[in-house]
């Protein structure tokens, strides 16, 4: 891939490679900028609100990404043709895809992100290892590349066991074998490798020692072409079930404000490394006596972004469209201060009392919590479809308090007002763990929602006559009790016999 410099420029219209929330995010920014925008949207989309609050929409193809929000040559197409000067990939999809930003730095478009150099050198995951290992950042004991099966087996006593095999091209934990004693290594290289290379087309593999009762915390970072850095302090995002992320916050219990500075410091380093332009973030991992290491640094502008705008008061997709028309960060280290606490809870699709199955269906009804303290970033809306098509984030609820005990309780109120009908949503994981002990006391790791959290655990009296109370009154409504809102709630079970007025009383 030839080296490619920033394409940054002034531009006034701007496509928005993207659906859902994340697409009326920066739709958003844009308005606040004056910047016209363009949305794509595919058969199931063309009544999405993406496409209702975009100056402008083309229709892309049919429901599967792949024919549709994944095609570069039709987006970069449409771009062209609806003389659009950027284009923002806003998260998955494209977003970290390096041929993307180079197909777009070739079109003569504005790719609202890093180089493309950047995404492929992060996107490398033992390249990116070795990248800011050179930068001086701390990473965890591990293998260096260019090492065969043999070489890994010889180098394993070293590093120590447990130990972790890992996919070079991986990343999200695709890939990744954890070896507990040398005679398991041999089989997991085997199949670390197959996996890899069937899932990416590159069975490169490396080994890191395992960081045990670790957690997942990450840095805001944003960088601008003339090569000023900040960060925006952290997120603590170990509260997560097979490597998706169900609930953010900011800032993190077990991060002093000299803990901050230092992985602050060390983030933008990192940044550093690659030359890196935009919003990034680097995910760390501190264990318990609050080592850090690097894991891998996000190329994009994350789902859990809003926690650190709460926070901080800086409007990070505002920044990302600043940056890549070319203008300096207008902010210094020393105005960034986290004020209060910012808690977010992924709201999905999904029963999380059948194993998280996901929920596909059309949403009838949804009333949105409000309120002080309370943002929702959402982009469904009554008559949505879920479809399996798309990923099953139906909003992000974020709420902010001066502290994070006043979080919690409007995050607690938050969920009790959230009315949703037509799909099952893991509303009530997040009711249970707004009364988990473990996590009102900040005692947690990235093991945590998946080792010691249970759905069906009740912990007060009050809550087993709560389920006790739901269970009754659902089961005289024909309703399953895991959907039951709140015990007491108004019968809401025969809503379709119900004239729209009455709906909208509710
Ligand atoms: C680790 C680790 C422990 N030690 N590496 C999972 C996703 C990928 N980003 C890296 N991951 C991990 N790497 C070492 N050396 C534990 C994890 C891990 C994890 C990390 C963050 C959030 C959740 C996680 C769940 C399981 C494992």
């Amino acid at each position: 891939m030839t080296q490619v410099t920033s394409t940054a420029r002034k531009f006034d219209r701007l496509l928005v490679a993207n659906r859902g929330e994340i697409a009326l995010r920066v739709i958003r920014a844009c308005h606040k900028l004056g910047i016209s925008t363009i949305a794509v949207y595919s058969d199931v989309d063309r009544n999405a609100l993406h496409v209702r609050y975009a100056d402008e929409a083309y229709y892309i193809g049919p429901p599967p990404a792949r024919e549709s929000y994944l095609n570069i040559d039709k987006l970069i197409g449409i771009a062209k043709k609806a003389k659009a000067e950027a284009i923002h990939p806003g998260y998955g999809f494209l977003a970290e895809r390096a041929e993307f930003a180079q197909a777009c730095e070739e079109a003569d478009l504005v790719f609202v992100g890093p180089t493309a150099e950047s995404i492929r050198v992060m996107g490398d995951k033992l390249e990116a290892r070795q990248k800011v290992q050179s930068a001086g950042v701390p990473v965890v004991p591990g293998t260096e590349p260019g090492l065969n099966d043999d070489d890994l087996i010889a180098i394993a006593p070293e590093i120590g066991f447990p130990l972790l095999v890992k996919a070079a091209a991986g990343g999200g934990g695709k890939g990744m074998r954890p070896v507990s004693e040398p005679a398991g290594l041999p089989d997991a290289l085997v199949s670390a490798r197959r996996e890899a290379e069937a899932a990416f087309g590159n069975g490169t593999i490396y080994m890191e020692k395992m960081i045990a009762e670790s957690r997942h915390i990450e840095i805001q970072v944003l960088g601008d072409i003339f090569g000023n850095y900040i960060h925006l302090g952290e997120r603590e995002c170990s509260l997560q079930r097979r490597h998706q992320k169900v609930i953010e916050e900011s800032p993190s219990f077990v991060v002093d404000q000299e803990l901050r500075q230092r992985m602050g410091d060390v983030a933008i380093a990192a940044a550093q490394s690659v030359n890196y332009i935009n919003a990034g973030t680097i995910e760390f991992l501190v264990d318990r006596e609050k080592n850090f290491f690097f894991l891998e640094m996000n190329t994009r502008v994350q789902v859990e972004h809003p926690v650190t705008e709460l926070v901080t008061g800086v409007d990070i997709v505002q920044e990302q469209l600043r940056i890549a028309r070319g203008r300096k960060l207008r902010y210094k280290q020393d105005d960034i201060q986290l004020r209060g606490w910012a808690i977010e809870c992924r709201i999905n699709a999904e029963d999380p009392y059948n194993d998280y199955l996901p929920s596909t269906g059309t949403i009838t009804t949804i009333r949105l919590p409000t309120g002080p303290g309370v943002r929702v970033d959402s982009g469904v809306y009554p008559g949505y479809e879920v479809t399996p098509y798309y990923d099953p984030l139906i909003s992000k609820l974020i709420c902010y308090g001066e502290t994070r005990g006043e979080a919690v309780l409007r995050m607690r109120r938050a969920l009790e007002e959230y009315r949703i009908m037509g799909v099952k949503t893991n509303i009530p994981f997040h009711q249970h763990m707004m009364d988990s002990h473990r996590f009102l006391t900040g005692q947690f790791d990235t093991m945590f929602v998946e080792k010691r959290f249970s759905m069906s655990e009740r912990k007060t009296p009050y809550a087993l006559e709560a389920a006790i109370l739901a269970t009754l009154t659902a089961h005289r409504q024909g309703q399953e009790a895991s959907q039951m809102v709140a015990p007491g709630a108004r019968d809401t079970s025969n809503w379709k016999w119900l004239s729209r007025w009455e709906r909208l009383q509710r």
